[in-house]
């Protein structure tokens, strides 16, 4: 059992970034938290970041399990406290990337504080919110984020407060990277983890994300696959869209985005600007002047860099020999198809003389069957996915009203 719990591992092609011996995870089926964690997997993979460097910081909830499942450092820490702990460590050890890992309610209810104050300070961490609309691991209780009329179990009668719109809160705390995607946009959402992580500064990257069991259940949404579809019917891609306008109301568009970039000194580099010009140049910080810091960090950052380059050459290698296998088993079976049917027909009532002609009809005949057999797989699949939708929509716009 042992061995097979080690093969698993190493076979996976997370192991080094998920921690495999802790699977099956905690998580619900359709649960958003899972595609979230592989890509932000992937990103850290990708970024060439040594991961003896990273460490991940959750709070409490079902998403502050993650801190549980990553191959690195990491702290699962008191209900809201994840910025406070990811903040010292930054602060004992500012050549460590920091990133906190947990969901809207543990970040921006209880954690409001928090969240404020190290945007204000553009503290070097980054924070990746799981905004499900609900506090999941207690109940399904109202956060400050489910929308104006949802159902929550304190919310009943549908939500009556005024929702945070997070991108905003952050913008106007004074974060200088924000965006936003939904669990849906795993590409997006990589490049942006990717983004976040080799920049300097507070990065808050906010996922719109199922809570299936109850949220959607209790709303009548439907199961995962609805909310992925309606993420992909209901965002609206808007780099650098004003944030103000970035409010999300019930089962309305979703704005997402990198809506801000923007530079200006962290909290250790004011320090750092602060003292120098009452000290001089002889201070120092962590028993190193500035210069010798920076020093330190170029080399560190060049180190990324190649570390980076190789893993990105290793997935174009795989990329293009993955792509040779798709192209070939994706022509294979429509060409195949057709031209069985040709061949099988034609010998069967093709005589000596007419051969010719009845072939060339034969061939029309099976390449219009395949034709036909597409179009209706396709108008198949199109009425699931309308019956599909009924089902999931009609419901619950019943109930909202
Ligand atoms: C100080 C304190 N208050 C309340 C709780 C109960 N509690 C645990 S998780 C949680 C909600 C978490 O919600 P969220 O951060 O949105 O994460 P999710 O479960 O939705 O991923 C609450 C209220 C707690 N553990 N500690
Ligand atoms: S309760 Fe909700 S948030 Fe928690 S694991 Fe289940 S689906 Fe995810
Ligand atoms: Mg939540």
């Amino acid at each position: 059992m042992s061995s097979d719990i080690a093969q698993f591992k190493k076979d996976s092609p997370m192991s080094g970034t998920l921690r495999m011996d802790r699977m099956s995870h905690i998580w619900c089926p359709g649960c958003g938290i899972g595609s979230e964690v592989n890509a932000f997997a992937e990103a850290v993979k990708r970024s060439g970041i040594d991961p003896d460097k990273l460490a991940v910081v959750s709070g409490i909830g079902c998403t502050g399990r993650v801190a549980g499942y990553v191959d690195f450092d990491s702290i699962h820490t008191t209900h809201g406290r994840a910025i406070p702990v990811a903040t010292g460590l930054k602060l004992a050890n500012p050549n460590m990337k920091v990133v906190v890992f947990s969901g809207e309610g543990d970040l921006t209810g209880i954690g409001g504080n928090h969240f404020i104050h190290a945007a204000r300070r553009n503290m070097d961490i980054v924070v990746i919110c799981n905004n499900n609309f609900t506090y999941g691991m207690t109940g399904g209780q109202v956060t400050p984020t489910t929308p104006h009329s949802a159902i929550s179990s304190t919310t009943p009668f549908g939500n009556h407060e005024y929702p945070f719109n997070l991108p905003f809160l952050a913008d106007a705390a004074g974060a200088t990277y924000i965006a936003r995607w939904t669990s849906m946009h795993s590409r997006n959402l990589i490049q942006s983890i990717e983004e976040a992580l080799s920049r300097k500064g507070f990065s808050f990257i906010e996922i719109i994300s199922p809570c299936t069991t109850l949220y959607l259940r209790r709303n009548r949404l439907g199961d995962g696959v609805d909310a992925l579809q309606f993420y992909q019917e209901s965002a609206v891609l808007k780099h650098g869209a004003d944030t103000r306008e970035a409010d999300i109301d019930f089962q309305g568009k979703i704005v997402i985005g990198k809506f801000v970039d923007k530079n200006k000194p962290t909290y250790i580099e004011a320090l750092d600007n602060r003292c120098v010009k009452v000290v001089g140049d002889d201070y120092e910080l962590y028993g190193k002047t500035v210069p010798e810091r920076e020093a330190e960090e170029k080399a560190e950052k060049e180190r990324v860099a190649a570390r980076r380059a190789a893993v990105m050459a290793e997935e174009e290698k795989k990329a293009k020999s993955e792509k040779g296998v798709t192209k070939i088993s994706a022509k294979i079976p429509v060409k195949s198809a057709a031209k069985k049917t040709t061949t099988k027909v034609a010998k069967k009532v093709a005589p000596k003389t007419t051969a010719k002609a009845t072939v060339t009809k034969v061939k029309v005949k099976a390449k219009s069957t395949a034709k036909t057999a597409t179009s209706k797989v396709k108008a198949k699949t199109a009425a699931k996915t309308v019956a599909k939708k009924s089902v999931a929509k009609t419901p619950a716009k019943k109930t909202r009203k």
